[in-house]
């Protein structure tokens, strides 16, 4: 029997492709998503952890395409919590009758393109085998997760978690909890657990500069008054450089007196949000040593305040640069002046195993421990690429192709060279950003130039034989041999690598240990992952590279 043929196969139900289903679905396509998990979401499906929220203001974490959707939606704090941000992705889904087109349970375990027949031959965990013209991978950034190689891991008798593949339920109730991961993740649950367990060790490797989220409900006149301006939200959003619907500051830090500074970050410290407190605040902080001290002063001084017990105030103030993805919380540094809340600092004292009972630590104490959590985050970005056999021309695996290129390398953040017909949503090298509105742009540039070769694909084939090659329910083989093909060239790739390191040389990024720059996992190389341009500036290129006829793609 023939195996199913599709215009498009997209692999992810996130936002990313949920978004790029609708888009295709839309140009006339016919389109297959697959997810490895039971329903829609994405990242929004696995991390189901206790205190999982957005950091961004819950007017800009959604899409912008729906005017009527995005005035008449409810929410109703300044942040979405999980069960929030999947109850509008599942909300949109039906709103557009998409879930028909996906396939749960389902993970991409290889896709090879055939080059004879300009499809790519795609087999999933399922047995089931798809072909496809165009495949669209919208992985997410954060989904392979990272397990410390700590020894004896298996043999704990307790309740194990990783917050990246978190279950329906749980209860921690009168348990002893040990959590091992302060980043974003942990510092979310930590602020969340504290008050419901008996005992809670967060064993702590890096401290963390955390600043207030600023979360609150929020009040109708607000609502109204977002409402009012959305379409000025938008094109602000779109023209900045991190998305979080703030202007970015343009005045470095040492550029006013002591006070001012000290007032701007107050102020930021007041209104809450991480990426509010490192770009709106000053222009410099991620770049200059001497303006990220003074952020990092300031912090220091409210940990200070904050957690009254001075050992447990040592170990969680950071004396490295303010330079990791900014974290917000809602009273993460509070949790620690409760009694029943301890932090160990593994940089003083490592762990030395993991026993059937708890954590054994180095100077022979141990934590007897009921349940272990690890927010040990993610083999961020190409993590997720790596692991599935993605083969192009020649039977070349993306892997050898990266390991070739020395880093995972792409034009654009969407395409690589090599492989033809291949989209990446949130692909390495794509902007830092709020991440929707990052996947819109993705998105509706993959689809414009999805439409731009099938237009191609259709002249070629007309002036050839007067057979359009649109049909989408052909079998590959019916494919022409003018079939649409659109390639990145491996110059553009490239070119856009060295642009992306070029802008981010200069970052403090580089200069700590951080999924950022791919060095939170042993053995991975500490490479550019993104491009720090800014969204503003992204979507600049992108216009362009339409423009003109797009450049840096192989001639259609
Ligand atoms: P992150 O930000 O990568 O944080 C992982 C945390 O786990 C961090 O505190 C790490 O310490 C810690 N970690 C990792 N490996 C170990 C080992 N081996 N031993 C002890 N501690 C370890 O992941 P998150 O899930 O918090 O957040 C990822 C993104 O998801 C986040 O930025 C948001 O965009 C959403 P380290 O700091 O590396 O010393």
């Amino acid at each position: 029997m023939a195996q199913p043929h599709f215009d498009a196969l997209v692999v992810g139900a996130g936002f990313g492709g949920i978004y790029q289903l609708h888009k295709l679905l839309q140009q006339g396509l016919s389109v297959k998503v697959i997810d490895a998990a039971g329903d829609v979401g994405g990242t929004w499906y696995w991390n189901r952890y206790p205190g999982a929220m957005s950091d961004t203001e819950s007017y800009i974490y959604r899409y912008s395409w729906d005017k009527d959707d995005l005035i008449n939606y409810p929410w109703k704090e300044h942040y979405l919590k999980q069960p929030d941000v999947l109850a509008y992705l599942e909300h949109v889904v039906d709103r557009y009758d998409l879930r028909k087109h996906m396939q749960f349970n389902t993970e991409l375990q290889q896709a090879q393109y055939d080059e004879a027949n300009n499809v790519w031959l795609v087999q999933c965990s399922t047995g089931d085998t798809f072909t496809a013209r165009y495949v669209v991978t919208g992985l997410g950034l954060l989904s392979k997760t990272n397990y410390p190689n700590i020894p004896g891991i298996e043999k704990f008798q307790g309740e194990l978690y990783h917050t990246g593949n978190w279950p329906r339920t749980h209860d921690f109730k009168d348990k002893r909890v040990g959590i091992v991961g302060n980043g974003s993740t942990g510092v979310q649950v930590i602020t969340a657990i504290a008050k419901e367990v008996r005992q809670l060790v967060s064993f702590q490797r890096t401290p963390q500069y955390s600043v207030p989220s600023g979360d609150g409900p929020v009040s109708k006149e607000y609502r109204d008054s977002i409402n009012s301006r959305y379409d000025e939200i938008w094109e602000q959003v779109r023209n900045s450089v991190v998305a979080f619907g703030f202007e970015e500051s343009k005045i470095p830090a040492m550029s006013v007196s002591a006070e001012e500074r000290e007032e701007k970050f107050q102020e930021a410290w007041r209104r809450g949000n991480g990426f509010r407190f490192m770009f709106w605040t000053f222009s410099d902080l991620t770049v200059d040593e001497e303006a990220n001290e003074e952020a990092c002063r300031f912090v220091r001084k409210k940990i200070g305040q904050i957690v009254q017990d001075p050992e447990k105030a040592r170990k969680l103030t950071p004396h490295d640069f303010y330079a990791r993805r900014p974290l917000c919380d809602a009273g993460y540094y509070e949790q620690f002046n409760r009694p029943n809340v301890d932090i160990v600092s593994l940089k003083e004292n490592p762990i030395k195993g993991i026993t059937e009972n708890g954590v054994a630590m180095s100077d022979g104490t141990q934590y007897d421990l009921d349940v272990l959590i690890f927010a040990t985050g993610f083999d961020a970005v190409d993590g997720n690429y790596t692991r599935i056999a993605i083969k192009g021309r020649n039977g070349q695996s993306l892997k050898d192709h990266w390991d070739k290129t020395g880093g995972p390398t792409t034009y654009l953040g969407v395409c690589v060279s090599g492989f033809p017909n291949l989209f990446m949503i949130t692909g390495p090298n794509g902007p830092f950003t709020n991440i929707p509105p990052t996947i819109e742009t993705q998105v509706e540039f993959i689809a414009a130039t999805i439409a731009t070769a099938e237009e191609h694909g259709r002249a070629k084939n007309h002036a050839s034989n007067g057979v359009a090659n649109s049909n989408s329910a052909a079998a590959p083989s019916n494919s022409s041999a003018f079939g649409p093909v659109i390639e990145a060239l491996q110059s553009a790739e490239d070119n856009w690598t060295q642009v992306c390191k070029e802008i981010s040389h200069n970052s403090l990024f580089r200069k700590t240990d951080s999924w950022v720059f791919g060095a939170n996992v042993p053995g991975r190389k500490h490479t550019v992952l993104f491009y720090f341009g800014g969204l503003g500036a992204y979507r600049k290129v992108l216009r362009e590279v339409v423009d003109s006829g797009y450049q840096g793609f192989k001639p259609l």
